[in-house]
């Protein structure tokens, strides 16, 4: 039996060098151009960082919100960096990006962070962000509605094999008064109260965009009064268009439950918050619908250990990531813990969420970090109960926490 001391090497070892599959992002294939954040200035500007930026600062929102982007960012490195000490986890997360890529942050000069930055292009630095956090896949967030990014799915373009795609469908379930409209004026033969054809043409059109994509999965966020089953938009249409199309396509369902979007609109992208949701949506869609798969994550904290014990009774529902205001060391360890001892190593402890390329090098090595610890110490409760747990072994179920198990339910 190896010492305790060799075993937790080799756990921090492995969790350390096994290649991600970031299953969440809102990263984009290089090829839509300046949809692919990164750098400095996108980094502070981060919408994390400008939530926690105006807790200091005393700029009227719409001033802030009018000036350009470098300003902005100014504004913000003065307020988190320079004014107080960067402790929030956000805060770090630039640190650790800068300080990977070997530049000095020591110097709190941003100036000449900029200047480093200046030298890079796309395509290379995409390829060093993700050799540095060792991601081998990124999963996209690609939603049809956008009039930025459908465009470029419409002309086609050559796909980057690092980058796959995930079809995302908001304003179709959240917002279906306003979206049956324009689906009617772009072909589709839809009625704002679902007679007629409707939920055969909303599948054609789901139909359509996962061939267009090649999407692994399909997806939705939804608010903590999410209910299932429900006389709302959303619930009919999950029923009688989202999932039919998923089990004809073999395409799961992912849904991330409980933003309140909005709460203060002044801070746009930074102003929305948590609330409690029902677990009971997530079982009574499982139980109801078997041939479906489903990925689920919550962002209320109070809603983790239900969504773990839902995990138990439904093979078909798969839990991933810690979301958002869940994605903080403290909350990380307390739910990796959960889930590997509720569910064991049938889920994916976490997705990055990163909305700038460099951000993937401070995600995951921040929750690599984290992952390792609490693995460690649970291979060292197997060892203490007599079971020798091998390098293969740790290499097998690392490799499916990192985005094995998620594909093999994608492929079930
Ligand atoms: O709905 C989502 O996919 C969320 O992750 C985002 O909308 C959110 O703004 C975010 O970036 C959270 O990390
Ligand atoms: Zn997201």
């Amino acid at each position: 039996m190896p010492s305790p001391f060799s075993l937790r090497q080799q756990v921090t070892d492995v969790v350390q060098t096994t290649p991600v599959f970031d299953i969440h992002t809102h990263l984009y294939d290089p090829a839509f151009g300046d949809l692919l954040l990164w750098g400095i200035d996108e980094l502070l500007v981060y919408h994390y960082l400008v939530a926690e930026g105006f807790r200091h600062l005393d700029v009227p929102y719409a001033k802030f919100w009018a000036l350009s982007k470098t300003q902005q960012a100014d504004l913000i490195w003065d307020a988190l960096f320079v004014r107080h000490s960067p402790l929030s986890e956000a805060c770090r997360g630039v640190l650790t990006v800068m300080n990977s890529l070997g530049l000095d942050v020591k110097r709190r000069d941003l100036p000449l962070l900029r200047s480093h930055f200046a030298k890079w292009e796309v395509g290379e630095f995409t390829t060093r962000c993700l050799e540095l956090a060792k991601v081998r896949k990124v999963c996209m967030t690609n939603s049809p509605f956008d009039d930025m990014e459908r465009p470029v799915w419409e002309r086609g373009f050559d796909r980057d094999e690092r980058f796959v795609a995930a079809l995302r469908i908001d304003p179709l379930l959240v917002d279906w008064e306003n979206t049956a409209p324009k689906l009617h004026a772009s072909g589709y033969d839809v009625r704002a109260d679902f007679s007629g054809r409707t939920f055969a043409e909303v599948r054609r059109f789901l139909a359509e965009w996962t061939r267009r994509m090649d999407a692994r999965y399909c997806m939705v966020s939804l608010t903590p009064d999410f209910a299932f089953p429900a006389e709302t938009p959303a619930a009919r249409l999950i029923e009688q268009a989202v999932l039919p199309h998923g089990r004809e396509h073999g395409q799961a369902f992912a849904m991330m439950i409980g933003v309140k979007r909005g709460v203060n609109p002044q801070l746009r992208l930074a102003g929305d918050s948590v609330g409690w949701a029902d677990v009971a949506a997530v079982e009574n869609l499982c139980a109801r619908f078997p041939d479906n798969k489903f990925l689920v994550t919550m962002l209320a904290r109070e809603n983790q250990h239900g969504l773990c014990v839902a995990a138990r009774k439904f093979r078909n529902l798969h839990v991933f990531g810690c979301w958002w205001f869940l994605n903080n060391p403290s909350l990380i360890e307390e739910m990796t813990r959960m889930r590997l001892e509720m569910i064991g190593l049938s889920m994916t402890p976490q997705h990055s969420d990163c909305r700038v390329l460099d951000q993937l090098v401070y995600k995951w090595s921040h929750s690599r970090e984290i992952i390792g610890k609490v693995l460690a110490e649970k291979y060292d409760d197997l060892a203490a109960a007599g079971w020798d747990p091998t390098r293969a072994e740790i290499e097998r179920d690392v490799r499916d926490l990192l985005g094995g198990a998620f594909e093999r339910f994608l492929q079930s």
